[in-house]
């Protein structure tokens, strides 16, 4: 049986061994789902407990630390000299405060071999072939005022395969001691000792026999049938068992120090050494899955999607507004604006039509070029450009807008974004640095490039429309184009006609000259009526146009950002609990792998369900 068996955990350290790289590297990533410092030193001190596992595991012949626990004063120490058959440690009439804790092992043992955190007790050596593979711990007493003797036993505590766990008739059930021992259970197995057991019996004790009580409480915490000795240590230091070469006789009634040893020396056989590893590797791993288990980040799939909703609503809004303060800081401008637009159309006009209404515009819109060249203030902060340049135009103009109110305003947005999406089920602390760096982007130069590209598409439409209006516009340009020539060639033709062919014929004045001339004008004034009847420029209809179109590209641009900020997140968590559910199955395949091959050896008693 044990030689099959134990290949089976030196093949488990590899194993171990991947599992602990596995998890430091985890530890190492950057992770987007916090992790609490608790977590994470919980989380490192599991790693430890892999390397040192699989350090222990590696050996030819696995090594069993059995480490003595328990309050001050209840015969630790005694119990370990008893155990030894002479002094080996200090027991509280040596050295009654400066306790170092003392290990007993097999002088085979190399001492480079046993783990660190006994490297650097007080070794004591033995010669003992039963206790070959075992060594025993003598610890600093649990209940100590000295901090530096408590840090001592929680460095050895995770060395330990067994604990046993010593108590004497008044300090078996201490709230210290008890506390410890609910908090490794789950990962060591468990023997229990009550010393000083000459001192439970006497007559006039009252109240519940103190093993009765412990085995009651024992039984609580699902220790059905633990393993208790009964010891009165003392009495096998001032009487060493081996001295009397022969059956010893217990100090009183059901004493069982005989028995402990019997079942330290025999009872915990190679079989069970390698059941009881075993048995601690599948509680580490248990424990490991536990904890990666808790802190495995949720599924955000369907809180980012309601989430995605009510952030589009919020920024639908946000866009709204943004737009009605851009266009409340053009409305000023309506003059250049529409000049704009004007010079635009004027293009598609040739021949006299375009000079006319260069000419009319010109004066037309005499008070927008003036104005142009003087600063005007009072009216608004914005500054116009020196010349009329569209684009310098609106970027002054969303300048101005930003330092008015955008950026403070879209810094509040974000907040009001963040505690929406905590309450739909996104906590704060995912998305608050990424919305809030989303937010300080320069806003500003994206407002300006979205009235920019708005208006010029407003413009491009209006002076080049499609479809219908295309034809439509072309007819009236083509007519506006050609009539006023036409009509005053004409007037000059009639003229010469006059002139010749009529009978009388005409003489020729001065004043004809004007005719031609009047007659262009007057077409020229009418053509302007019908194009201005027929395409008509109002600023109310390019605002709601621009209104419209702004506010549609601006909901686009927030959404862009803000969903993206969204989907990013998600995304990253939810490669983080892929990771960490890939890791789980690693650990579940070890830890079945293991629960597959472990012993049925006589070691359920020392665990509790
Ligand atoms: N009556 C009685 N006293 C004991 C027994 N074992 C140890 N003691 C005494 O208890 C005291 C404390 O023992 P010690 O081993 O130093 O306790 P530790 O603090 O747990 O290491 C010593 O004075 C021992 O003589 C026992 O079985 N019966
Ligand atoms: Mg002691």
């Amino acid at each position: 049986m044990a030689s099959t068996s134990e290949p089976l955990l030196r093949t488990l350290a590899p194993a171990l061994r991947e599992l602990e790289r596995r998890l430091r590297a985890w530890l190492d990533a950057k992770h987007r789902y916090p992790l609490s410092t608790l977590q994470r030193a919980s989380l490192e001190g599991l790693a430890s407990d892999l390397d040192r596992q699989a350090d222990a595991l590696q050996m030819e012949q696995p090594l069993l630390t059995i480490v003595l626990m328990g309050g001050t004063g209840v015969g630790k120490s005694t119990l370990l000299n008893a155990m030894a058959g002479g002094a080996i440690a200090n027991a509280s009439f040596a050295r009654p405060t400066t306790r170092d804790p003392v290990v007993y092992y097999h002088h085979s043992i190399q001492t480079n071999r046993l783990d660190p955190a006994l490297q650097f007790c007080k070794l004591a050596s033995h010669d003992r072939p039963n206790l070959e593979q075992k060594i025993l711990v003598d610890t600093p007493d649990l209940d100590s005022n000295d901090l530096a003797n408590r840090e001592k036993l929680m460095r050895i505590l995770p060395v330990a395969d067994i604990v046993l766990y010593v108590g004497s008739q008044e300090k078996y059930h201490d709230k210290l001691g008890w506390e410890l021992f609910l908090e490794q259970r789950q990962r060591r197995a468990f023997a229990f000792v009550l010393n000083k057991w000459d001192r439970c019996l006497h007559p006039g004790a009252v109240g519940m026999r103190p093993d009765e009580d412990l085995l009651r409480d024992l039984k609580a915490e699902g220790f059905a049938s633990p393993l208790l000795f009964r010891t009165c240590a003392q009495h096998w230091v001032d009487n060493p068992p081996v001295a009397n070469n022969g059956a010893p006789t217990p100090p009183v009634e059901g004493e069982q120090f005989v028995d402990l040893m019997h079942w330290l020396e025999m009872g915990i056989t190679r079989m069970e050494v390698e059941a009881i590893k075993a048995r601690g590797v599948s509680q580490l791993l248990k424990h490991l899955a536990e904890t990666m288990d808790a802190v495995c980040p949720p599924d955000l799939t369907e809180s980012a999607e309601r989430v995605r909703a009510a952030w589009s609503r919020q920024l639908g809004d946000e866009g709204d507004t943004v737009t009605t303060v851009l266009l409340n800081t053009l409305d000023p401008y309506q003059k250049e604006i529409e000049h704009h637009f004007a010079s635009a159309r004027q293009k598609h006009f040739t021949g006299l039509m375009a000079w006319y209404l260069h000419t009319f515009n010109k004066l037309r819109y005499t008070g927008s070029t003036l104005r142009d060249q003087i600063p005007f203030a009072g009216r608004s902060n914005v500054k116009t450009p020196q010349e009329w340049d569209l684009a310098r135009f609106t970027e002054a103009c969303s300048a101005a807008a930003s330092e008015q109110h955008l950026q403070s305003r879209l810094k509040a947005m974000t907040n009001r974004l963040l505690i929406e999406a905590d309450t739909l089920g996104i906590p704060l602390g995912l998305l608050s640095e990424p919305a809030e760096a989303t937010a300080r982007l320069d806003w500003r130069a994206r407002y300006a490039q979205a009235m920019i590209e708005v208006i010029t598409t407003v413009e491009r439409g209006w002076s080049q429309p499609t479809g219908p209006r295309r034809w439509f516009q072309k007819g009236i340009i083509l007519v506006a184009d050609w009539v006023p020539g036409l009509s005053g060639a004409s007037m000059g033709i009639f003229l010469l006609w006059q002139y010749t062919m009529l009978v009388p014929a005409r003489h020729f004045e001065l004043m004809d000259l004007l005719q031609p001339l009047g007659v262009v004008l007057i077409t020229l004034v009418i053509m302007h009526i019908v194009i201005a009847l027929c395409l008509p420029l109002r600023w109310q209809v390019i605002r709601t146009q621009f209104h419209e179109r702004l506010d549609k590209r601006l909901r686009e641009e927030l959404e862009q950002h803000y969903h993206q900020v969204l989907t990013d997140v998600t995304t990253e968590v939810l490669s983080e609990r892929r990771q960490n559910e890939n890791f789980a199955k690693e650990i579940q395949e070890v830890a079945s792998w293991l629960a597959e091959r472990e012993q049925a050896a006589s070691i359920v008693n020392l665990y509790g369900k």
